[in-house]
């Protein structure tokens, strides 16, 4: 976790290694070696997931899976946790001399944060056939660079096809990146789904002008019209009451200087609820917005959808295996929905998937300050390797 750690090592020992950035290849390059370092088979597809499987490599495996991409602001554990926990699960197989009826296998995905290429979870939606591979290579992300150009410069444009084979079952285990389980004083979380995910992306056109001399009658003020949103969407939140939540995280107005008026604001919006329907609800009440704030101020609103996914209800015959395994460890468990989105959920449309929680101390994520306790780490792994023989056996 700590050799990991350091690849793209920021301020307060967290990472940022944005997907398909040099600093994502070098953390790939590393799992990679510790991949082969354990004889795995390792394969690379046209996205750059890598697939690395112990066993009959034309049986279909248990898979083990995360990413280890990570947010500009992220931590040491989101992710990296599961693809680094699915190599120790494996590697104390081998070495028990145990060999299960089923392969084994370690997956890490593709851009599951989706920061710098939308949607989240691109890697899994397109193993899982979400998503075709030359709309994935299309992509263009925040910093303008195409998503295919930036596989094959960090040579991770691999030979092997999507959507990929789908495994006999997936098991992901994963931070909590919440509050709730530490606030419970519980060890593991038996996550049974995870919410409804939805990504818009404003492009808001005003008209730059001098901020002395322009009347406040005569502004088109796009900084204006997206704070104007940002307000709008908290209170909306506020107002739906939870598990409804709204995120408006990056905000940026052009030309950016004191004494202009802004002619340009890009900005997103993250809704996010377990309920289908309430989200929906959501939408509807923030895209009824736009019209309002656009004709007030004058200014020309553009919504761009960047990602949405219903939410996902993981498959109970493996939710209680998690929940019986980690109580006969000796556990306290608790179920819980995942506030955050995660490759399980894409692995669900495809096979039997279930996740693993261990507590966030502070329920802090997405944030250099995030931590497990190695006790939880160990925990959370034992639970993964107990879960996982019984899959493959
Ligand atoms: O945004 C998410 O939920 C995840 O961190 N990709
Ligand atoms: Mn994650
Ligand atoms: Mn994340």
């Amino acid at each position: 976790m700590d050799a990991l750690g350091e690849l793209g090592a920021i301020e307060g020992g967290g990472c940022c290694r944005l997907a398909l950035t040099d600093d994502d290849r070098a953390g790939r390059d590393l799992v990679v070696t510790w991949m082969q370092d354990l004889g795995l088979d390792v394969r690379i597809d046209a996205v750059g997931n890598v697939v690395a499987q112990w066993g009959d490599p034309d049986e279909a495996p248990v898979l083990i899976g995360s990413h280890i991409d990570t947010v500009r602001t992220g931590g040491r554990y989101d992710g990296n946790l599961g693809v680094l926990g699915g190599l120790e699960v494996i590697e104390s197989v081998i070495e028990s001399g145990v060999t299960p009826a089923r392969p084994l296998a370690v997956a890490f995905f593709t851009d599951e944060e989706g920061s710098r290429f939308a949607p989240d979870m691109l890697g899994s939606l397109t193993y899982a056939g979400g998503l075709a591979v030359e709309e994935a290579h299309d992509i263009v992300g925040i910093d303008g660079a195409r998503l295919g150009d930036e596989l094959a410069r960090i040579g991770y444009l691999g030979p092997h096809p999507c959507p990929g084979r789908p495994p006999h079952a997936y098991v992901e285990l994963h931070i909590e990146q919440g509050p709730v389980l530490e606030a419970g004083g519980i060890d593991i979380g038996v996550v049974e789904s995870v919410q409804g995910i939805s990504w818009t992306e404003l492009t808001i056109e005003g008209q730059s002008n001098h901020a002395g001399t322009t009347p406040m009658s005569l502004r088109h003020d796009a900084g204006y019209a997206a704070a104007a949103i940002a307000t709008f969407v908290r209170r909306l939140a506020e107002e739906m009451g939870p598990p409804q939540v709204a995120t408006v995280g990056s905000l940026r107005v052009r030309p950016d200087l004191v004494n202009v008026i802004a002619s340009l604001a890009t900005m997103t919006v993250d809704l996010r609820n377990t309920d289908e329907s309430a989200l929906q609800e959501a939408e509807q009440r923030l895209a009824a917005f736009f019209p309002k704030v656009a004709e007030a101020e004058g200014v020309r609103i553009r919504a761009r959808s960047l990602s949405r996914f219903e939410p996902v209800v993981f498959d109970s015959g493996v939710v209680d295996l998690v929940e019986r395994t980690a109580r006969r460890l000796g556990h306290s468990t608790m179920r819980l929905p995942s506030g955050a989105g995660h490759d399980a959920q894409m692995l669900a449309r495809v096979c039997p998937a279930g996740m693993i929680f261990v507590p966030s101390v502070g329920g802090i994520s997405h944030n250099p300050a995030e931590y497990t306790a190695p006790g939880d780490l160990e925990a959370g792994a034992n639970v993964l390797l107990q879960v996982v023989l019984e899959l493959a056996t």
